[in-house]
């Protein structure tokens, strides 16, 4: 649907065995061909905008924070573990309509980092990068703050696998998934919201599930 970028989304071709034929799909690949299905995901299919994806482990990963905060920081995976967290089962909903049921992620809440960080004033957005080297995302600066914003750590009750964006993603509990960054690496404070990857190709910036991108009603597919 949309027509959107269609060059620009890779399939992994080790990923795409265990075709779900209930989804109408042929050789691991939806009807545009875009995506792969990851097996025993659930029904979740695999999205990257680049065609391979530097792997990160506790050794190796790290997020900042930085941008308009008054102490700009690095976390590492550990550091991130030892803080408080948030699990939440929600409705994961692409955008491009396949939906997968009461999900659980777990992580440390968005809210808590800014606060950490301590937001300058004039601050009115987060801008969100990933190590894929490509993708990008942003929130209003009271969208991140909200409960349900997740730096998530754990999906589907295990460490977030590779595929799914580990060993961190961002978890957007209830906007369309494609604001949920997979391989998170940055989060920096802004003035104001810049469009991520699939809003410069015609993403709304405002994702709700449900109330956005043309839609009055979850879609049921
Ligand atoms: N870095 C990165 N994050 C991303 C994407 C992507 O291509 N790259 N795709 C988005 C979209 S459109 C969706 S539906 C979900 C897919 O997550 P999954 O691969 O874990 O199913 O990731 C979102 N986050
Ligand atoms: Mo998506």
């Amino acid at each position: 649907m949309l027509g959107l970028g269609a060059a620009g989304l890779v399939t992994a071709p080790y990923i795409q065995r265990g075709v779900d034929s209930a989804l109408g799909t042929v050789a691991g690949k939806d009807p545009t061909g875009l995506t792969g299905l990851l097996p025993n995901g659930g029904g979740f299919r695999y999205y990257s905008v680049t065609s391979s994806v530097p792997r990160k482990d506790a050794g190796t990963y790290r997020l900042t924070v930085d941008g308009m905060v008054e102490r700009p920081a690095t976390y590492t995976l550990g550091s991130l573990r030892r803080l408080p967290q948030t699990r939440l089962v929600r409705d994961v909903q692409c955008v491009t309509g396949w939906r997968v049921p009461g999900t659980p992620f777990e992580g440390v809440r968005l809210s808590r980092l800014l606060d950490a960080a301590g937001v300058r004033p004039g601050a009115g957005a987060v801008r969100f990068t990933c190590f894929d080297g490509a993708y990008s995302e942003s929130l209003t600066l009271d969208q991140a703050r909200r409960a349900d914003v997740l730096v998530a750590l754990r999906m589907q009750d295990a460490p977030v696998s590779h595929n799914h964006g580990g060993p961190v993603r961002l978890y957007v509990a209830p906007m369309y998934f494609y604001k949920s960054a997979k391989w998170l690496s940055g989060i920096t404070v802004t003035s104001d919201v810049r469009r991520g990857y699939w809003e410069e190709r015609g993403y709304d910036i405002d994702a709700w599930v449900g109330k956005s991108n043309g839609r009055d009603d979850h879609p049921t597919v």
